[in-house]
């Protein structure tokens, strides 16, 4: 079984980050160890009207040198929310405590609907670009893609914005310059009934679509994560665990109850993820 390590912050209530990732990388037959640079009572979107944060980054060199000690080492790492000071010592622990042909999935979470989620400076997705370089696969929205490569978030991330296929493959070549091996754009649409994803791995674009759903739901972008890591792990391709990770994302928002706002039902989907890759 191979060993996944995910760094991303534990928001106790909210069902994204860290209570999204362990239970569906699990759910793929991939052990997941973790690692949450910080702890919410909740997580940050509008709805909940505040939150607690205690921040561990003078945890994390700690942590990685008992694990350099006892020589323990991971088949990759799946990284989501993080904060600024939280980014040098991912970058040290990725390094130190990789098996040989580590893979890094780095999910720039930090942004959506045009704009940088509360709580983030402006010069923050300069910050996470460091993080991006050296990634195999990267799973920004097209918000997240746009604050990285010094495009206009609005106008590819807004809930209006429809940018045509040479701003997306524009945009995706940026991501590559960036250093990055696969790029995995999520949110991209070219009519008003699909929403999909575009995958390349700095040859070839392929796109996958779904039905849009017209409900706005918060956590999808790290179910789609977390599911993409699994599935990448049990030896999918980077476009095959996109469409499975898609198909789950619908099939979790369809699950939600309507009077749930925080997340998505992703726990009614888990069986038919195991199906999905037994
Ligand atoms: O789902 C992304 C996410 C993760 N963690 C925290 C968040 C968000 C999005 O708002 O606030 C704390």
């Amino acid at each position: 079984m191979k060993r996944l390590l995910t760094i991303q912050d534990l928001s106790c209530v909210g069902q994204c980050s860290t209570t999204v990732a362990l239970p569906l990388v699990s759910a793929c037959g991939v052990e997941c160890a973790v690692l949450p640079p910080a702890i919410l009572s909740n997580h940050t979107a509008p709805g909940f009207k505040g939150w607690s944060f205690c921040d561990l980054t003078s945890e994390l060199p700690k942590v990685e040198s008992k694990w350099v000690e006892q020589g323990i080492r991971f088949d990759a790492f799946y990284t989501g929310y993080v904060c600024e000071s939280h980014i040098d010592p991912i970058l040290s622990i990725m390094r130190t405590c990789a098996e040989p042909g580590a893979i890094r999935i780095i999910d720039p979470a930090m942004a959506d609907n045009g704009a940088l989620y509360r709580g983030f400076a402006a010069d923050f997705p300069s910050k996470m670009a460091r993080l991006c370089r050296g990634a195999d696969y990267l799973l920004p929205n097209l918000t997240e893609a746009a604050l990285l490569t010094g495009e206009d978030p609005v106008r590819f991330g807004a809930g209006t914005a429809r940018p045509r296929r040479e701003d997306i493959e524009r945009l995706i070549s940026k991501l590559h310059e960036l250093g990055v091996r696969n790029v995995v754009l999520t949110g991209v649409s070219f009519d008003e009934e699909s929403l999909g994803t575009a995958v390349s791995d700095g040859k070839l674009v392929k796109y996958d679509f779904n039905m849009r759903n017209p409900r706005n739901s918060h956590g999808t972008g790290d179910v789609f994560a977390s599911v993409f890591a699994g599935a990448i792990l049990r030896g999918k391709s980077a476009f095959d665990a996109a469409a499975l990770a898609a198909d789950i994302v619908c099939a979790a928002i369809e699950a939600t109850p309507a009077d749930h706002w925080y997340g998505v039902s992703f726990e009614k989907v888990i069986p038919s993820l195991v199906a999905a890759l037994q």
